[in-house]
């Protein structure tokens, strides 16, 4: 037999679209039950509604904390139709068929900054998580909506023959224990974060998250292990995760790993820039007055690894700068704030090139960052302060002027999205030669160089940029072997002495940031 309703109950604190809803509930000869506000709501709208005080036969009592609680709700909820209907008949217990709750704004609630711990308290909803995790458990002869973004096809498919189908309910059964398990979450996160007097704490004694699954992934990081794309509940403007995909192959673990890295990295310039990263490393960054030139110059710096990379620009994508990229070069991934109408039309020609924009990006990574090691979670703040200009601190005799503090500010900004050890040479807003992820400083060092050298380029007058201190001189002398004229780095170490005293010896300018960016 189809799926009817013939009784609903409704009770939402959020009431968007609820009025729609109960009037097609209405016109389907449905009776509607509910409670205080959204009975009032209703009414007034000229929908006939009972009020759920006059079915339990109590009244809504304490302002509001019990007003569903009762086993005549409960039993309406959760009797097994067919099996449990005699003792339902002989309490009165009438079945609900339909139950559309949404809970008290816990969330939003605490999110105030004056929040007080009464209010959050009196914001935890009771009856709603408890009549929806019944009519959940019972999918088997009630349908349960949770969204009012769900309303239109319940009401859809209530109006055809069908009527509401098992496997709908039992969708709809899982969002709805999805959101009383947000909503638990949300509760233990804030009040596991404060204690009784108002202090909170940076991290809660539990950590709750949330994600849901964008998409499955053809495999991870490797064919032979599967994997899976999830997203934040609402993902914030700007951020990797928004992204739309415009055209291209479906993107894989790997791609969203190195587009992320990508978009971080950009994000770091206010110039026009394009980075272009490889296995989770930029392998060329520039800046420009056209983001078409920022491409080209972050090209020069490493034009073998930029085969296959994901491309980065924090400017819309032009026609010039796409016909550049796919004439130039194999490119899996191009990410921008906007694609101009024109850019579409080019990259088309090469359809496997994903292509995403991201609209009000890209902004500094906030919040956050989790890490999973096995059986555990590492979390901590965003790498996201960076050193300005006033924090600076020249160190050595020869003094920085503007242009060298320009360059020296540009290959610190890069350092940090590279990992550790990692030393960036560049000059005039261009990199040229990355060395990142080696156990020691010199030999990321040494790949810099034999990068540049392979490149073609020259590092006579290039700047360096080292993301943690020089433990000995031997950076410092080597550097000066090569022609580096200035030279960024925290400092901080036992042997600062001796490796300032080597910058001084080679002529080369040097300022410490007192701030490290090691990146794993
Ligand atoms: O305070 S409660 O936990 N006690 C209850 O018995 C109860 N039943 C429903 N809150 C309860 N609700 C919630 O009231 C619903 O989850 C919904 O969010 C809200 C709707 O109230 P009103 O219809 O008065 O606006």
């Amino acid at each position: 037999d189809a799926f009817r309703v013939r009784r609903a109950l409704i009770s939402v604190s959020d009431k968007t679209d609820v009025i729609d809803l109960a009037r097609g509930l209405q016109a389907l000869d449905v009776e509607i039950l509910s409670t205080g506000g959204t009975a009032k709501l209703l009414a007034e709208q000229g929908i006939s509604v009972r009020d759920i005080a006059d079915y339990t036969g109590f009244p809504e009592m304490m302002d509001g904390r019990v007003k569903t609680l009762h086993p005549r709700v409960h039993g309406g909820l959760l009797g097994r139709r067919g099996q449990d209907d005699a003792v339902m008949a002989s309490h009165g217990i009438q079945p609900i068929d339909l139950l559309v709750v949404n809970l008290y704004p816990f969330e939003a609630t605490v999110a105030r900054a004056d929040c007080t711990l009464e209010e959050a308290i009196e914001n935890i909803d009771i009856g709603g998580p408890a009549m929806l995790r019944a009519a959940a458990k019972n999918y088997a002869g009630v349908a349960v909506l949770t969204a009012p973004d769900q309303y239109a096809d319940c009401l859809q498919a209530l109006n055809k023959p069908d009527g509401l189908s098992a496997a709908y309910r039992f969708d709809l059964a899982v969002e709805a224990f999805n959101h009383v398990a947000r909503y638990d979450a949300a509760i233990s996160n804030a009040l596991s974060s404060r204690s009784i007097t108002g202090e909170t704490l940076p991290y809660p004694r539990q950590l709750n998250r949330y994600w849901q699954k964008a998409a499955d992934l053809r495999y991870g990081e490797n064919p032979h292990q599967s994997a899976a794309f999830y997203q934040e509940l609402n993902p914030a403007a700007g951020s990797f995760a928004s992204f739309r995909q415009h055209q291209g192959k479906a993107l894989s673990y790997n791609n969203l790993a190195d587009a992320d890295a990508a978009w971080a990295c950009v994000g770091a310039f206010d110039a026009p820039a394009c980075v272009i990263v490889k296995h989770a490393n930029p392998c060329g960054v520039a800046i420009a007055e056209r983001v078409l030139d920022a491409y080209d110059r972050a090209y020069q710096t490493d034009p073998v690894s930029v085969f296959g990379g994901i491309i980065a620009l924090n400017r819309p994508l032009d026609v010039d700068t796409a016909r550049a990229i796919v004439d130039r070069q194999f490119v899996e991934v191009i990410l921008a704030p906007s694609i101009e109408s024109g850019a579409l039309a080019v990259t088309a020609a090469r359809a496997n090139v994903r292509v995403l924009e991201i609209a009000d990006g890209p902004q500094p990574a906030s919040g956050t960052r989790l890490q999973t090691i096995d059986g555990g979670l590492l979390v901590q703040d965003e790498d996201t302060t960076l050193i300005g200009a006033d924090g600076l601190r020249c160190v050595t005799d020869k003094a920085v002027d503007a242009d060298l503090q320009a360059d020296l500010e540009f290959v610190w900004r890069v350092a940090r999205y590279v990992k550790s050890n990692a030393i960036v040479y560049g000059r005039h807003g261009q990199t040229l030669g990355i060395g990142a992820g080696q156990m020691s400083r010199v030999d990321s060092a040494r790949i810099g160089l034999r990068k540049a050298e392979d490149a073609g380029l020259s590092l006579q007058g290039a700047v360096l940029a080292s993301d943690a201190f020089f433990p000995f001189r031997d950076g410092i002398d080597q550097a000066a072997s090569v022609g580096v004229s200035a030279i960024i780095q925290p400092g901080g170490s036992m042997r600062d002495d001796e490796v300032i005293a080597a910058a001084n010896e080679h002529g080369i300018a040097m300022l410490f940031t007192g701030q490290r960016h090691f990146r794993h």
